[in-house]
């Protein structure tokens, strides 16, 4: 029976790997470690929230006292530490968070763990620290190349340097400590209970709601997509097969610009939703909006996976057809999630973020 500590498990790719455990094993215990800042919902986990073998604890990874708190009371086997601050364009604007949740917290963590587990010189056996990284940390591509595991740390937003600064204080307690740990660096994902300020379901929740499709500056800039699940499954296989103290990139082998993603989304919604919606006939490229491009905006990102392929076995299993036709129609299907979410406070920061982007 194994344990995981999986901090920010109330978010978008947090609550689809705590089902993707749910569903694969039997004998485990998730505990839930989640501040639910505006990006948490309870709700993304509603079906599991009963399960014996489930518990939530509100809070935030920074508590030190909590951290600490929770470690006593359970042997925790493995933290999977998903919980952060996430959007580029919100640490452009206010960066505090993002260097207290991402920096910080992810040192409480660290601190908890090598506290319950460093036995005078002896690791425990069977522990893992595993950190959620991104492939922002490695800063932007030209026209060509890929990002690997030994490629330099060059982050260049709020967002990817607080990441890349945790990514360096894990390491650090390998090196120092020889802590067991891995880091796993991913590329875009999308997929269900994705919140809609990141650009799938900004565009999916637009295209229903009737509004303009903005797209930053020329709409060329490329990100290399993965469907949620995919990026679960690699989780899970590092968790378990990783070699201690190594980084696993892990890519959807999927590039795409922008714009493109933006038609791929008007094309799905108006094959998916009947005739005589009134929403489809509204849906249409002529809503697509070129606004103000975003500050330091990375212009490509695209993942080798060559070493998690070749060391573990992992391959991306999901199309991005496949891929996206189920997200959309998951967002259909789940209208009043997305009622919820993008009630209240959703509104004033789409008038905040967006409005002063139009061109005119
Ligand atoms: P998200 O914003 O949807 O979820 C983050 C979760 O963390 C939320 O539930 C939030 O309530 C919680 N949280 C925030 N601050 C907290 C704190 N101080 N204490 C406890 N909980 C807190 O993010 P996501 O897209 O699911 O990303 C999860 C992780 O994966 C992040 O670490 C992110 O950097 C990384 N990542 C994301 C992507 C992507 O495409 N979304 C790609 C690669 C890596
Ligand atoms: O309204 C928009 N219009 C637009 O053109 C939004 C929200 C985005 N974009 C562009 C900016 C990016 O080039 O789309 C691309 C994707 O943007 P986001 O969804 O904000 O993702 P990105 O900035 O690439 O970062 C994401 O992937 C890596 C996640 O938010 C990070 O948490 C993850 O680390």
């Amino acid at each position: 029976m194994k344990t995981y500590l999986v901090t920010g498990g109330a978010g978008f790719i947090g609550s689809n790997f705590i089902h993707y455990l749910m569903r694969k094993y039997d004998d485990i215990f998730v505990i839930n470690l989640d501040k639910l800042t505006y990006a948490g919902n309870l709700n993304n986990l509603k079906d599991i929230e009963n399960s014996k073998n489930y518990v939530f604890v509100k809070g935030d990874i920074t508590d030190t006292k909590l951290v600490d708190s929770i470690f006593h009371k359970y042997n925790v086997d493995y933290v999977i530490n998903f919980a952060a601050e996430s959007h580029v364009d919100r640490s452009i604007e206010n960066p505090m968070e993002f260097i207290r949740t991402n920096i910080e917290g992810t040192f409480v963590l660290l601190e908890a763990a090598k506290k319950a587990w460093l036995k005078g010189e002896q690791w425990e056996e069977g522990k893992k620290f595993l950190q959620v990284s991104t492939d922002e940390v490695y800063g932007s591509l030209g026209e060509t190349g890929y990002f690997s595991e030994s490629t330099p740390l060059d982050p260049r937003s709020p967002y990817s340097s607080s990441k890349a600064s945790a990514d360096l204080l894990v390491k650090s307690y390998f090196e120092t400590y020889q802590m067991p740990i891995n880091i796993t660096r991913c590329s875009n994902n999308y997929g269900p209970y994705q919140f809609p300020e990141k650009l799938i379901p900004l565009m999916i929740n637009n295209c229903l709601s009737g509004k303009d499709l903005p797209v930053y500056g020329d709409g060329k800039n490329i990100r290399d997509w993965i469907y949620v699940e995919d990026h679960a499954r690699g989780i899970d296989l590092v968790v378990h097969k990783g070699k201690i103290g190594q980084v696993y990139n892990i890519g959807g082998g999927n590039e795409k610009t922008n714009i493109d993603i933006v038609k791929i989304i008007i094309n799905t919604l108006r094959k998916l939703l009947p005739d005589g919606d009134i929403r489809k006939e509204a849906i249409s490229e002529s809503n697509i909006k070129y606004v103000k491009d975003r500050k330091g905006h990375d212009r490509r990102y695209a993942i080798d996976s060559t070493k998690i392929r070749e060391e573990l076995g992992w391959q991306a299993m999901t199309t991005f057809e496949e891929g996206i036709e189920s997200t959309v129609r998951w967002y259909l299907d789940n209208s009043q999630w997305l009622e919820e979410v993008t009630s209240g406070a959703y509104e004033d920061y789409y008038k905040k973020m967006y409005i002063d982007r139009e061109r005119g």
